[in-house]
């Protein structure tokens, strides 16, 4: 048996039900054979056995009154998954489809991300099963403060730094610190996607959006292109989609579609990003209003995508920019891509395509950034956030965004170069996944068995 299949198969007996956390693992593991063969210290110190058990899980109970006065009940985590590196970092997902595996799977990525980044900061992720469509800013402010009664006494500085991730951004950020500070009594960087007014980054807004543009234009530089003219298909319309359209606007690239739970926009002349930003920033909408202002635009509603994937990937482009969820690009969304001649892939969000969507863009040799490279720019950003904090220090714009694109740069150096090492030139998602690894796996050994 394979070590992937020996791993998932005790996997699926003390960890049931977890579709999402196997399919991380697997992708990992995958690229891990040629360094686990070679490398017998990595066997004799169990170290893929450890690395896929989370140092510890928290699930709490998250009660909270809603605006007709019924008390309501949702299901809080926190996975504390890798300390090798620094305190556990990684964000916190409010959606209804949030479970453990979903927490596990984004936790796992979280570690060889952080790790790939080069900075000193673990991996975690949490979040809860909450809804925030449809509730007011009392609720959601509610919600907030019960959820931090339960994590105020998980989490630190030093400890366990949370973030924003779906459904979570800088609004909920204000309340959850809030609510740590009056609990705790502690002004501290606890927290990062903090409002600049009170603690917050220059940049951190902006920076998984712009990282994952200046992954794509380092892996086209590569290639003697880049992508400049570019017509790019994206995906989302939340803070990751928004600043990836930002940045490719100011490299002189065209976004022609974007997205959100309901369906999809396609807009041949270019999004109009101001519309949007109104529409998901300020009002808090549905994409469908883009039509009001843009009735020239296209509009498929969720119903009409075809049954094996997403309408956003049917369109013909040169590049994709996947931002919006996990398992959101399947292999036949891949193969209409490659059909229509798109020569990029830089995923903004966590694990957005299957693993069979995976096999072909490496089949076809094109440009293809994993997520856990391409999208590391906003994880990078809060520890820079962590950074200023700790030393009370505040960066200007410019000073944050040239260590973003020095870090984006170093992300891609590290996992191409060792995806050269292994024989296996341009395959990015191998060079990442072993390049992150390495560091885990080297600090946990130094470290004894803990
Ligand atoms: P937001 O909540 O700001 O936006 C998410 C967008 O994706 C929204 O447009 C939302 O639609 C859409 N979406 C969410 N879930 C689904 C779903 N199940 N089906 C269809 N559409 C969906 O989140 P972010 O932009 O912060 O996160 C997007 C992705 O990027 C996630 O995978 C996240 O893990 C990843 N990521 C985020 C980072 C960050 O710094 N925020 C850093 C690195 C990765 P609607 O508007 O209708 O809700
Ligand atoms: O998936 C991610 O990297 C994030 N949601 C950001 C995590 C963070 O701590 O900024």
């Amino acid at each position: 048996m394979t070590y992937t299949h020996k791993t998932i198969t005790e996997l699926r007996h003390s960890s049931p039900a977890q579709a999402e956390f196997y399919q991380a693992v697997e992708e990992v593991l995958d690229s891990l054979g040629p360094v686990l063969e070679s490398n017998v210290i990595y066997q004799r110190q169990a170290i893929i056995q450890r690395i896929v058990e989370p140092e510890r899980q928290l699930m709490f109970r998250v009660p909270w009154l809603d605006d007709n006065g019924n008390i309501q009940v949702n299901k809080g985590y926190r996975v504390e998954f890798n300390s090798a590196l620094g305190p556990y970092k990684g964000g916190l997902r409010f959606h209804p489809s949030v479970n453990a595996s979903i927490i596990k799977f984004l936790g796992f990525e979280q570690i060889f991300k952080n790790a790939l980044t080069g900075l000193p900061i673990g991996g975690g992720k949490g979040g809860a099963n909450f809804d925030p469509k449809g509730r007011s800013d009392n609720e959601i402010m509610r919600f907030c403060q019960s959820f931090m009664s339960e994590l105020y006494r998980h989490i630190g500085p030093t400890t366990d730094v949370p973030a924003g991730d779906i459904g979570v951004g800088a609004r909920e950020i204000g309340y959850l610190f809030g609510q740590y500070k009056r609990l705790t009594g502690r002004y501290e960087g606890v927290l990062t996607g903090k409002s600049l007014l009170w603690g917050g980054s220059l940049v951190r807004k902006e920076a998984t959006g712009y990282g994952a543009v200046y992954f794509a234009d380092y892996m086209l530089n590569a290639r003697d292109d880049s992508l400049k003219d570019k017509r790019c298909l994206v995906s989302g319309a939340g803070n990751v989609a928004i600043y990836a359209m930002e940045k490719l606007y100011q490299i002189g690239a065209t976004p022609i579609s974007c997205s959100d739970s309901a369906g999809t926009i396609y807009h041949s002349q270019g999004i109009d990003l101001a519309l949007v930003k109104q529409i998901k920033e300020q009002q808090r909408g549905s994409l469908i209003e883009y039509l009001e202002v843009h009735p020239g635009a296209e509009y498929t509603p969720v119903a009409d995508y075809p049954t094996d994937g997403h309408a956003v990937w049917r369109y013909a482009a040169d590049a994709a920019f996947p931002c919006a969820t996990q398992n959101e690009l399947t292999k036949a969304d891949a193969e209409s891509l490659m059909a229509k001649g798109c020569q990029l892939v830089s995923e903004g969000a966590n694990m957005p395509s299957t693993q069979d969507a995976v096999d072909v863009f490496i089949d076809a040799q094109i440009a293809y950034g994993p997520g856990k490279a391409a999208n590391a720019g906003g994880v990078a950003t809060s520890q820079l956030e962590m950074a200023q904090n700790a030393s009370m220090q505040k960066w200007t714009f410019s000073q944050v965004d040239q260590q973003l694109q020095q870090i984006m740069k170093s992300v891609f150096v590290t996992a191409s170069e060792t995806a050269d090492e292994f024989g296996q030139h341009g395959n990015l998602i191998l060079g990442a996944n072993i390049a992150g690894f390495r560091r885990v796996a080297d600090a946990m050994i130094e470290q004894g068995v803990v």
